[in-house]
């Protein structure tokens, strides 16, 4: 079972990432995301789909039109772990 990600080992990872801010009250992080249209939106939408699907781990997402609103933790661990500092890298890279 993968752990949650603490202390300094938790700093850095969460470092790394940019864009990507802590929510009040949750162990969990979130990254608003814009698109030209609806379309570039949704096929952004897809790409993560999959990868989520290869990595049996899924985003917690929000889209309305050209936006998309996700939130990242590991349900598992009760909190972000670096499977979710994995996907965010990803995300960013298609984003
Ligand atoms: N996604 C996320 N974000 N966290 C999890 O703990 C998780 C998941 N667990 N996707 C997976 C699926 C688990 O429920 C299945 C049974 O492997």
């Amino acid at each position: 079972m993968v752990e949650k990600l603490a202390g300094s080992a938790r700093d850095k990872a969460l470092a790394d990432l940019k864009g990507w801010a802590e929510i009040a009250g949750r162990d969990a992080i979130r990254k608003e995301f814009k698109f030209k249209d609806f379309n570039a939106a949704f096929g952004f939408m897809s790409r993560v789909a999959l990868m989520a699907e290869r990595m049996d781990h899924h985003p917690e997402w929000f889209n309305v039109y050209n936006r998309v609103e996700i939130t990242l933790a590991t349900h598992d661990a009760g909190g972000v772990s670096v499977r979710d500092v994995k996907l965010a890298k990803f995300i960013d890279a298609v984003a």
